[in-house]
């Protein structure tokens, strides 16, 4: 329903969405934990497709900190509940010098929903768990369309928004397909669950969903995961790859790979066993250590999408293999209000 003449409907987004989105010039993003990191992707949307200036902060920095807003800012906040206090707190404070607020939630009577100009829902359903997972791929969904509507003002043509539009409705089976690699997690899952700590490496959007990947294993199996961008290795973490720190990387297309093959021998020959989840077509071959995840061919703009559901499995595999209650971790709340 978000969808009209091929095109996003931006009355989606609230009565006054268009007489808003004609004024932006640039746009900060705020959140807190993985809706954070939904965040940090939709950077790299707004900025590499769309040409849309975008800061994004954690609201627990943003809050306390003496911030300069430019002229024309559309303040985005996303929150799962709606109700996380530090992403209120960051919105209250900036209101009278905002040019608008936006939020992308998945409660409709949260406070958030009902102090924001505009609003997104992102209608994932009620979430069981403490983890957000469901939340965060329909965020995802939510802020690739905020893109599309706001790139049209900026440096999207409408011929690439139909194009992304189109590639949209590819969604649903590819989640389907990822998911069906349980099996093959599951049997991965074993080589996490005796360790301590792991790390997670990405590229563009990959990287925050590498970062999501490890904030899944430390909530709910409480295993110590650091995330990195892929081309950080080699400043400092590979130090710390050996056989008891088994590395995760997501690499979707053959140019990522190359740039990391030199690393990748480097983590093999310290005994470190690596975990490649590669697009079907890649040429990556499974060696000493190191063990390729086949996910299906996914149109680039949806990487982060589907790339995060072998992840959110694999933390998955892995509590369930050590006992921990994924539904409700230790020292975790649904919704973080003080
Ligand atoms: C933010 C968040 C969640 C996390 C946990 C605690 O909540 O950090 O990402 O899974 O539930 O809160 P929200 O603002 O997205 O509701």
């Amino acid at each position: 329903d978000r969808i009209k003449d091929g095109l996003v409907d931006e009355s989606a987004f609230g009565e006054q969405a268009a007489v808003i989105f004609d004024q932006v010039k640039q746009v900060q993003i705020i959140a807190c934990g993985t809706s954070y990191h939904a965040g940090m992707i939709a950077k790299y949307w707004m900025e590499g497709l769309a040409g849309i200036p975008c800061h994004v902060e954690v609201a627990s920095e943003y809050r306390y900190r003496p911030v300069v807003i430019s002229e024309g800012t559309l303040f985005i906040s996303i929150s799962q509940s709606g109700e996380t206090a530090d992403t209120l707190a960051a919105l209250r404070d900036v209101q009278d010098q905002i040019l608008a607020s936006l939020t992308i939630c998945n409660v409709p009577a949260s406070s958030l929903v009902r102090e924001s100009d505009l609003n997104l829902m992102t209608n994932a359903g009620p979430e069981i768990g403490v983890a957000s997972t469901k939340a965060f791929t329909t965020q995802l969904v939510g802020l690739l369309l905020t893109t599309l509507v706001l790139g049209r003002r900026f440096k999207l043509s409408q011929e690439k928004e139909r194009e992304i539009v189109a590639l949209l409705a590819q969604l649903p089976g590819l989640m389907e397909h990822a998911i069906k690699m349980d099996g093959s997690i599951e049997e991965m899952s074993q080589a996490f669950a005796e360790k301590n700590h792991s790390l997670f490496l990405g590229r563009g959007t990959l990287y925050p969903v590498a970062m999501e990947g490890a904030l899944k294993l430390k909530e709910i199996s409480y295993i110590h995961a650091e995330a990195y961008p892929a081309g950080e290795l080699k400043h400092g973490p590979l130090a710390l790859v050996d056989k008891d720190m088994p590395v995760v990387t997501v690499a979707p297309r053959n140019e990522m790979l190359d740039k990391l093959k030199a690393n990748l021998q480097e983590v093999s020959a310290r005994g470190g066993e690596l975990f490649v989840f590669a697009g079907c077509s890649q040429e990556v071959q499974p060696g000493e250590g190191i063990h390729v995840l086949e996910m299906p061919e996914v149109p680039e703009v949806l990487e982060p999408i589907v790339y995060t559901v072998p992840l959110q499995l694999l933390s998955y595999h892995v509590a369930v293999l050590k006992g921990t209650d994924v539904d409700q971790p230790r020292n975790l709340a649904k919704s973080v209000t003080v």
